[in-house]
């Protein structure tokens, strides 16, 4: 693939790089987006069901959906694009802020993620909030309950209407803002307040490359837009980046 010259010479002098990903860049993985044609929730409405009012009308249909993706996610591999994502470290100071709760960039060998929507693999009581690791509950039909109080346990994830972990959030937002280039990756770029993340980088002055297999609400203000599978795209891109610092060290 050929890249815009001023984005080559902008990885040519790079030092910090952000990655802003969504559920796009986990779908070659076989994890289904939540918009789009092949959406979960063309099928199942989110606001349904990722909501505090829908897990305490029938929190045991909400924690089977839970168990259904964590599943799904289990029998999954991070993709061509997470380890790019990963092997860019070797290059440039690179920070990860994502809005998947899939635990795949981990998986892949990223080191410094800030995760916006929480965690498929932790849980927490509603009442004396207690964590638990997955592994820790005991498997019962539908919702567990805390073994100190016996309270429900729902996931870790940010459900609408809920704030975001702050530190989570900010440390996003200042790597953004601090970052040279500014990659946006499979997020339709819909869902506030993670959607500041790149505006509020190219305010700050980093360069926002756009990877995605069509436009989206970000487009019109991204300074590059690529239009393609992030699992060809990204590993396309650490080639580029290969053959510079190769160039640059002769
Ligand atoms: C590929 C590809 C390939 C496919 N390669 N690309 C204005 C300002 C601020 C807030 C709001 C506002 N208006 C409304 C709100 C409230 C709301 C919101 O944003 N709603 C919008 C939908 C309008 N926000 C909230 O409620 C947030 N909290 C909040 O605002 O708190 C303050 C508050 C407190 C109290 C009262 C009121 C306010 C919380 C949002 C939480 C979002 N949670 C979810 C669920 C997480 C748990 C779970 O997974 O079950 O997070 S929703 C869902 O959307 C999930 C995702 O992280 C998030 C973003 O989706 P994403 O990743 O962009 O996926 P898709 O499917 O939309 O897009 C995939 C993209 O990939 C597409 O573009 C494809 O083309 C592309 N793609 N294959 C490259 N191979
Ligand atoms: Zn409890």
């Amino acid at each position: 693939m050929n890249f815009k010259e001023e984005f080559l010479d902008k990885l040519k002098t790079a030092k910090k790089l952000v990655f802003f990903t969504g559920a796009g860049i986990s779908a070659e993985s076989g994890i289904a987006t939540f918009r789009g044609k092949d959406g979960i929730w063309n099928k199942m409405k989110p606001e349904e069901l990722a909501n505090f009012n829908a897990f305490m009308k029938n929190p045991n249909l909400v924690w089977e959906w839970y168990q259904h993706r964590r599943q799904i996610v289990h029998n999954t591999e991070p993709n061509a694009g997470h380890f790019a994502i990963a092997s860019l470290e070797e290059y440039y100071d690179v920070t990860v802020v994502t809005q998947n709760i899939d635990n795949l960039h981990r998986r892949a060998g990223s080191k410094k993620i800030f995760e916006l929507h929480g965690n498929i693999e932790r849980n927490y009581c509603i009442d004396c909030k207690t964590f638990y690791e997955l592994q820790e509950l005991e498997k019962t039909e539908g919702v567990p309950h805390c073994k100190k109080c016996g309270g429900l346990i729902r996931p870790d994830v940010v459900w609408f209407g809920e704030f975001l972990p702050q530190d989570q959030f900010r440390g996003g937002e200042n790597a953004a803002e601090q970052s040279d280039i500014c990659f946006v990756v499979g997020t339709s770029a819909v869902v506030y307040p993670a959607a500041y993340i790149p505006t509020s980088a190219k305010r700050a002055g980093s360069y926002i490359v756009e990877i995605n297999i069509e436009p989206t609400e970000l487009t019109n203000s991204a300074d590059y837009s690529i239009f393609g599978k992030s699992g060809e795209i990204l590993p396309e891109i650490l080639n580029e980046v290969r053959r510079l610092k190769a160039k640059n060290s002769n």
